[in-house]
């Protein structure tokens, strides 16, 4: 198998042009200039506005024909952001989520592209893929970075030929007449163990954008997963008081404590102490503060958007002289029935901002931010500075927050397009939310298509082992919280206990979310030998020994994981754990 360079193909304001390439050298697509140097790696490329006008780009594409390839092809497809899906589709079985949801909103939330996709068949993966035959080992393709823009790869089947079209995506960022733009470079590697070429990838990635992957591992307690919206001060220092039954030092206050989405520093009526009130009660039990905001969110009732209404990004296409609606959540009202804001990152008043919000925070004594719903600032609509692609904007935003919190703070990209926080954030969610169940019913599906969105406890295992490659290389994964309370919970104890153990496996943070009156003595056991787990695999993954997955390319969610000595298999279908193998 083989993938041989074709055509370059520019989309420029929603026009395609298309050149030739075969060999290293400038072709003309369009309005735009396109350098490619080809190595046998992989590429090199930029792109030039020569036409005297401005122009607004989408996405630069270099297309490659899959050649000499047996047999139906596999895609591993890796998600674009903390709770997109990740794992292996067969090409001409499965589907692009979007064909069957035709919903941008949502759509935006977990692809780069927020359109549906028109070519029949196509499958999507972002910033990285592998593709592989019955008869051959994968060969990857990956970009190097994505600070500078996202990057799709898009498998298309044609008449007897498939293609992998290689998309460097700007999202109709202005390049001025004269104008150039680096383009993040992309690796081929392969054939080879799939694990291998992933690990190799991520080594490139955390190389070329910095990685911070030094940050202790976050062991503690989160009070999202039994307490949710509806978290009190009182539930807080009751926690408090019984802290000594979990392992770390970690005490997280999830969402619930705010007003209003976007006054990160006013608490509401349960929290009488206030958000800073929080920090010297958690401290007194000897605890690291940590809090949880959506930075980048603005309530429509918040004072923040009523003061600085300029601060906010506007809606696509007709909708620009009203606030684009980023994200939708009943439960956080707002008087838009949920529908909030998003800060303009490409503002310098909400840079500045933000970097004093950051700065607050980490005055106030939290050392520990959990930072959410951070694609908001990647959502389509009007931005002040129009020359910027949305991870251009994502990343103004959390370099905004690191500027404030400064360097010994703790930030934790949730909710965050992977690709551009490469060497800004310590700490990244890459898996949907668990939820006091292993699975759920297809009938629960909210959107058609992205039922694997939705928390379950089955989602986030998948994603803990699809992207378990990525952990101390280009940050400390977090696979989301440990459940382990056998009351007011639809997850079986066997499932609960595989879960906890795959959480440890992964060697990334390892946090417990319930009420802890609700541990006996079997669960406060279980989760110190989750964190005892976790601290040998984390040892082994500091030296690049990350956990393995046999299966990876052979199930949509793979059944077993490999980590410090131990093989785990699980039946998905119930989250039960069948086999356990120690010794390697
Ligand atoms: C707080 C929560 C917790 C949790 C985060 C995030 O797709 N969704 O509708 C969706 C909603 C909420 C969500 C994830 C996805 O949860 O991951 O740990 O902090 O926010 O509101």
């Amino acid at each position: 198998m083989e993938l041989v360079p074709r055509r370059v193909v520019v989309d420029v304001g929603g026009e395609e042009h298309t050149a030739t390439v075969g060999a290293s050298g400038d072709v003309v697509a369009g309005p735009l200039d396109v350098r490619v140097d080809l190595g046998t790696g992989g590429w090199t490329w930029s792109l030039a506005n020569g036409s005297g006008t401005a122009l607004p780009v989408r996405s630069v594409a270099l297309v490659l024909e899959v050649a000499g390839h047996r047999g139906p092809l596999r895609m591993f497809r890796h998600g674009y952001q903390s709770w997109s899906p990740t794992g292996t589709a067969v090409l001409g079985r499965a589907v692009d989520p979007s064909t069957l949801a035709d919903l941008p909103f949502l759509q935006g939330v977990h692809a780069a592209d927020d359109r549906t996709v028109t070519w029949p068949g196509e499958l999507r993966s972002e910033w990285v893929t592998l593709v592989a035959d019955d008869l051959h080992a994968p060969l990857l393709a990956g970009f190097t970075g994505g600070d500078r823009h996202d990057g799709t790869f898009r498998l298309r089947p044609g008449d007897g030929t498939v293609e992998l079209w290689v998309e460097a995506f700007l999202g109709g960022a202005v390049v001025p007449a004269g104008g150039h733009r680096p383009l993040h470079p992309v690796v081929l590697d392969g054939p080879d163990d799939p694990m291998r070429l992933l690990a190799g990838w991520a080594d490139r990635v955390a190389a070329a954008g910095g990685a911070r992957r030094a940050a202790p591992r976050p062991v503690g307690w989160c009070s999202w997963y039994h307490y949710f919206g509806d978290l009190s001060e009182d539930d807080v220092r009751s926690n408090l008081a019984l802290a000594d039954r979990v392992p770390g030092d970690l005490f997280q206050v999830d969402d619930g404590f705010q007003v209003e989405i976007g006054d990160w520093l006013v608490g509401n009526e349960r929290f009488p102490s206030g958000v800073d009130g929080l920090v010297p009660l958690i401290r007194a039990a000897g605890r690291q503060p940590g809090l949880w905001l959506a930075p980048f969110l603005v309530s429509p009732a918040s004072e923040v958007a009523a003061a600085h209404p300029e601060w906010l990004a506007g809606g696509p296409g007709s909708a620009a002289d009203q606030p684009l609606l980023a994200w939708w959540n009943p439960a956080w009202g707002g008087g838009r029935d949920g529908f909030m804001y998003a800060l303009d990152t490409t503002h310098p008043e909400v840079v500045a901002h933000l970097e004093s919000l950051g700065s607050t925070l980490a005055g106030l004594g939290y050392g520990y931010l959990k930072l959410d719903f951070t694609f908001a600032p990647a959502c389509s609509g009007r931005w002040s500075d129009r020359t910027r692609t949305p991870a251009e904007r994502v990343r103004a935003g959390f370099d905004a927050l690191r500027r404030g919190a400064g360097e010994g703070t703790v930030l934790v990209g949730c909710g965050v397009p992977l690709a551009n926080v490469v060497g800004v954030v310590d700490t990244v969610r890459i898996g949907p939310d668990v939820a006091p169940c292993w699975s759920l019913d297809p009938a629960d599906e909210i959107v058609r298509g992205y039922l694997g969105v939705q928390p379950a406890t089955l989602h986030a295992y998948g994603n803990t082992v699809t992207r378990s490659f990525m952990h101390r290389r280009l940050w400390v994964n977090d696979p989301d919280c440990v459940m382990l309370r056998s009351e007011r919970t639809a997850l079986a104890p066997e499932a609960a206990a595989t879960w906890a153990a795959v959480v440890g496996m992964s060697g990334g943070a390892a946090v417990v979310s319930d009420d802890l009156s609700l541990l006996d003595d079997d669960a406060v056991r279980l989760m110190a030998e989750v964190v005892e787990e976790g601290e040998r695999s984390d040892e082994a993954a500091r030296s690049g020994r990350t956990p393995q997955v046999d299966d990876l390319l052979d199930a949509a969610i793979p059944t077993t994981f490999r980590a410090a000595g131990v093989t785990r298999r699980i039946d998905t279908g119930t989250g039960a754990t069948t086999v356990v193998v120690h010794g390697e």
